[in-house]
């Protein structure tokens, strides 16, 4: 089975709570996550690793400096200011439109701070968010380093998730981008173009923004329709594809054939590319609470296959997937398909 890269530290992070339309609704990123990925890992005969710190180097070639620092203050600021909510949540947000395109001010009242670079309500920030956020980027970048060491396929056992995080606003559960970080450093490594196929149930939408318009990363994202009501809602439509970047929007619902049809026409899309990274979320399950798609353990397993097919170097990095019970073997079943076990 493939090597896989585990931090502690990614257990730090417990937000607690999501608000949600205005209502403080129980937490679905939580730590047993990444426990029950890791526990199910080990029963089939995975390899644990050990990330390895990396200099932000690799961090600050994707996010503005100002993203990593205030996520690396918040908690300490929020936490100092004697604030009646227990988790850093914005409520005001520095839209462009408001300040006519102008760099906003620097808010003097603590908690303006958090609307300068959340775009959402529901991404909490407390105690442990920024360590469990920075060591998902070491490991990302430790199953980078196994990949350029000439492991075919390495996995990361990242959270919190990415893949939601533009240059410089974070949202959808996630803080800091681990999977274009890892593309990012997979680039340097092997040379253009590297490929990213995010099977999330949701758009990839802070990895689109970050490589739209360029060609030496390629980006597709197979998810749940936006236009049917899903988060990220303001993204993910096909119309958003280019060269470079390919959208498959899916209709709630979705079973495994037609869902692998569009895995099937991501691997064609990055098919020439040098490496690939695969942002894993398996909350396209069935039964999955955060999607209404309806993949099978089988389904992942085939997807597994199809991009191995592409015979690339591959880095899996952790997304989504909210269902503890089937979260792990989900993702044993995809790791089988790719190492053609
Ligand atoms: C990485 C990832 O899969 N992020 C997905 C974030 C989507 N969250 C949107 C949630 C929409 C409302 N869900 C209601 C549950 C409230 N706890
Ligand atoms: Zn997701």
């Amino acid at each position: 089975m493939v090597p896989f890269v585990w931090s502690d530290d990614c257990l730090r992070h417990e937000p607690e709570a999501e608000v949600w339309v205005g209502t403080r609704t129980p937490a679905t990123e939580v730590p047993a996550r990444a426990v029950a990925i890791r526990g199910e890992l080990v029963a089939a005969g995975a390899r644990e690793v050990a990330a390895d710190t990396h200099d932000d180097a690799a961090l600050l070639a994707v996010h503005d400096r100002a993203l990593v620092e205030f996520l690396r203050t918040a908690w300490d600021e929020w936490s100092a200011a004697s604030l009646p909510s227990d988790r850093v949540v914005p409520y005001v947000f520095a839209r462009p439109e408001l300040t006519g395109g102008r760099e906003p001010a620097a808010p003097a009242a603590v908690w303006a701070r958090p609307g300068l670079f959340a775009y959402d309500t529901m991404t909490l920030i407390g105690p442990g968010t920024w360590e469990s956020a920075r060591a998902a980027v070491d490991v990302a970048l430790t199953a980078v380093d196994l990949v350029s060491k000439g492991e075919p396929l390495a996995y990361a056992c990242t959270r919190p998730p990415g893949h939601h995080v533009t240059r410089s606003l974070y949202g959808g559960s996630c803080y800091l981008n681990n999977t274009a970080i890892a593309a990012t450093a997979l680039l340097a490594r092997v040379g253009a173009p590297v490929a990213i196929v995010d099977i999330d149930a949701h758009h990839g939408n802070g990895t689109q923004e970050l490589f739209l318009g360029r060609d030496d990363v390629r980006t597709v994202s197979v998810h749940v329709d936006p236009g049917a009501g899903w988060f990220p809602h303001f993204l993910g439509f096909e119309a958003e594809s280019d060269e470079g970047n390919l959208n498959l929007p899916l209709p709630p619902g979705t079973r495994d054939v037609a869902w692998l049809a569009a895995v099937q026409r991501a691997a064609e899309f990055v098919t020439g590319a040098r490496a690939l990274v695969v942002a894993l979320g398996v909350d396209a399950a069935a039964g999955d609470p955060e999607s209404p798609l309806e993949v099978t353990a089988g389904g992942y397993r085939e997807a597994g296959r199809i991009l191995r097919d592409l015979g690339l170097p591959t880095v899996v990095v952790q997304e989504g997937g909210y269902d503890l019970a089937t979260i792990g073997p989900l993702v044993v079943e995809t790791l089988r398909g790719l190492s053609g076990a």
